[in-house]
C-alpha cells in the first residue's frame, strides 16, 4: 500500500428536509385544519482519528465526502428522517487545514477523536407548526436549510518518538532494521527510501516508535532531492537521532548541511534535542575515527556517538540516550495530563461532535486538588512583634520586679499612682472589646429592614399600666 501525507478532500454535508402543506381531510372531521410535519435535519460532515490507519491513501480513490440529505416533512404531521452523518476516518496525527494549506482546522493528535467540520441544514418547519388561533388553516411551510460544502487538505504527520536524519546513504534504514523488527529497503545508491517507516525499538523497560525519514540533501528546502516535506513527519517527535556517514571525508560539512536544512524548514525541528552518532565505523580505519569524531564534536559542540548499524556497536548506548529524552517527555506530558482542567461536558449536538469526549476524563477529586509547590514557595508563618510596653506598664513592671524595700511617702505615693494607672488602662482595653461587640450585633445586611420593636397588643399594655399603678 502507498504512503500518502497529503490529500485535498471536497465535503458536503446534508441539506435539510422541507416542511410540508398538508390538510387534515377525514370523513366526519370537518376543518381539519393543517397536517403538514416537518422536514429531517441533513447529516453532518465528521472527522474521526482512528488508529488502525497509517496513510491517507483512502482519500486519493475518495475524494468527495457528502452527507446524507433530511427527507421532507409528510402528511399527518410526519417529521422527515434526519440524514446520516458522513464521517471522515483520518490516521491519528492527521492535520486538518482550509483550502489554502495553512489555515489550520483541527489537529486530530488523539485516538479516536471527533471533530464536526460541516454542519447539516435544519429541517424546515410544516403548516401544522404555524397554525394559531389567528391563522387556522396556514398555507405555508419552510423549506429545509442548504447544505454546506468546503474543501479540505489533510496533512499527515507521524505519532513517532524519534525520528531518525540524515544525507541519503548514511545508514538510517539500515539502523531502523537492527533496532526494530521494521524491514525497510536498503540499498547502496541514494533516495533507497521514499517514504517515512516506522519501526518499535525496545531498550529495557522503554518502549518507542522510531522513524526512519528519507534522506535530505543540499537545497531540500527549495525542493531538490525529494524537498523537505517529510521533515514534518518528526515535528512531534521527543528526540532526533542525527546520522552522520563516517565513510565520508568532510564529516563536519555533512552536519552542517543537514542543520542548514533544518533550521530552514522551522517549525520547532531546530530546537529539538538532537542526538548526534557518526555511523559505519566498522569500515573506517581506527584512526581516522577519533579525528572524525572530534571535528564532528567540534560542529555541533556536544557529545557525538559512534555507532555500526551492521557490527551493532554503540547502538544499545544510543538506543539508551534516546529513551532518556522520550522519557523525560512522557513525564512532562503526564503532569500536564494531571493538572490540566478537565473538559467541560459537552452540552449541546454541536459541542458533543466537537470535544473529544472519548478521551479520559480527569476524576473530579482534582479539580479542588492545587498543583504542589516546593516547599521554598509555601507561605512561612509571620512573626509578630510583640507589642512594646507603654510608659505606665513598664514602671509598675519595675515596680514589682524591683526588689521589696522600704518604701518612703513619696515612693508609695508614685506605686499608688502607677496602679491606679494600670487600672485604667485595663478598663480602656476591656472597653473597646465592648465597642466592637455591639458594632457586631449593629451590622446588618445592606438592604435588609431594621427589626421594629416588638408592639404590644391592647390588652397587654392596659396590663402594663394597671401593674404600674
Ligand atoms: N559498513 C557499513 N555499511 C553500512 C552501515 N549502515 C549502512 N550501511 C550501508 O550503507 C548503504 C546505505 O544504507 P541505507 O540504510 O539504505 O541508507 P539510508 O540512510 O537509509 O539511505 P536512503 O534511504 O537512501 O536515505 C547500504 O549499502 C548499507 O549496507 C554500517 O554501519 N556499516
Ligand atoms: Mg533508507
Amino acid at each position: 500500500m502507498r504512503f500518502l501525507d497529503v490529500a485535498k478532500v471536497y465535503a458536503q454535508s446534508g441539506a435539510g428536509g422541507n416542511g410540508c402543506i398538508a390538510f387534515r381531510r377525514e370523513k366526519f372531521i370537518e376543518y381539519g385544519g393543517p397536517y403538514g410535519g416537518d422536514g429531517g435535519r441533513g447529516g453532518d460532515v465528521i472527522a474521526e482519528a482512528v488508529e488502525n490507519l497509517n496513510t491517507l491513501i483512502d482519500y486519493r480513490f475518495q475524494q468527495h465526502v457528502k452527507a446524507q440529505s433530511g427527507e421532507g416533512g409528510k402528511g399527518k404531521v410526519m417529521t422527515g428522517a434526519n440524514g446520516d452523518d458522513a464521517i471522515m476516518k483520518v490516521p491519528v496525527g492527521t492535520e486538518i487545514y482550509e483550502e489554502d494549506g495553512d489555515t489550520l482546522i483541527v489537529d486530530m493528535a488523539t485516538p479516536g477523536m471527533r471533530y464536526r467540520l460541516l454542519k447539516g441544514g435544519n429541517g424546515g418547519f410544516g403548516n401544522y407548526h404555524f397554525k394559531s388561533s389567528t391563522n387556522q388553516a396556514p398555507e405555508f411551510a419552510l423549506p429545509g436549510l442548504p447544505a454546506e460544502e468546503r474543501i479540505f487538505i489533510l496533512k499527515l504527520k507521524l505519532i513517532a518518538d524519534a525520528g531518525l536524519i540524515g544525507m541519503p546513504n548514511a545508514g538510517k534504514s539500515t539502523f531502523l532494521s537492527r533496532v526494530s523488527a521494521a524491514r525497510p529497503k536498503i540499498a547502496d545508491y541514494p533516495f533507497t527510501t521514499l517514504e517515512p517507516q516506522l519501526g518499535v525499538v525496545k531498550i529495557d523497560e522503554t518502549d518507542f516508535v522510531l522513524a526512519d525519514l528519507p534522506g535530505l540533501i543540499e537545497g531540500a528546502h527549495e525542493g531538490v532531492g525529494l524537498g523537505d516535506r517529510f521533515l514534518g513527519h518528526a515535528e512531534r517527535c521527543a528526540s532526533i537521532l542525527h546520522l552522520v556517514d563516517g565513510t565520508g571525508d568532510a564529516v563536519a560539512k555533512t552536519y552542517k548541511t543537514i542543520r542548514a536544512e533544518l533550521e530552514a524548514y522551522g517549525h520547532g525541528l531546530e530546537d529539538k534535542p538532537e542526538i548526534v552518532a557518526l555511523n559505519k565505523v566498522d569500515a573506517i580505519p581506527e584512526k581516522d575515527v577519533a579525528k572524525k569524531r572530534a571535528a564532528l564534536e567540534k560542529a555541533c559542540g556536544h557529545k557525538v556517538h559512534v555507532i555500526s548499524g551492521v557490527s551493532g556497536a554503540g547502538i544499545n548506548t544510543v538506543l539508551r540516550a534516546m529513551a532518556h529524552e522520550i522519557i523525560q517527555r512522557r513525564i512532562r506530558q503526564a503532569e500536564e495530563r494531571h493538572y490540566a482542567r478537565p473538559a467541560r461536558t459537552p452540552r449541546t449536538r454541536h459541542e458533543r461532535q466537537t470535544v473529544n469526549y472519548n478521551a479520559p476524563v480527569v476524576a473530579k477529586a482534582r479539580l479542588t486538588e492545587e498543583p504542589r509547590r516546593p516547599a521554598s514557595a509555601r507561605p512561612r508563618a509571620v512573626k509578630v512583634a510583640k507589642p512594646e510596653k507603654t510608659v505606665v506598664e513598664a514602671v509598675f513592671a519595675k515596680a514589682i520586679t524591683a526588689k521589696p524595700k522600704k518604701l518612703g511617702p513619696k515612693e508609695g505615693l508614685r506605686l499608688a499612682k502607677a496602679k491606679a494607672a494600670k487600672a485604667k488602662l485595663a478598663e480602656e482595653k476591656i472597653r473597646p472589646k465592648a465597642k466592637t461587640a455591639k458594632a457586631k450585633t449593629s451590622a446588618r445586611p445592606v438592604g435588609r429592614a431594621k427589626a421594629k420593636p416588638r408592639t404590644l397588643s391592647r390588652t397587654a399594655r392596659r396590663a402594663r399600666k394597671s401593674g404600674k399603678r
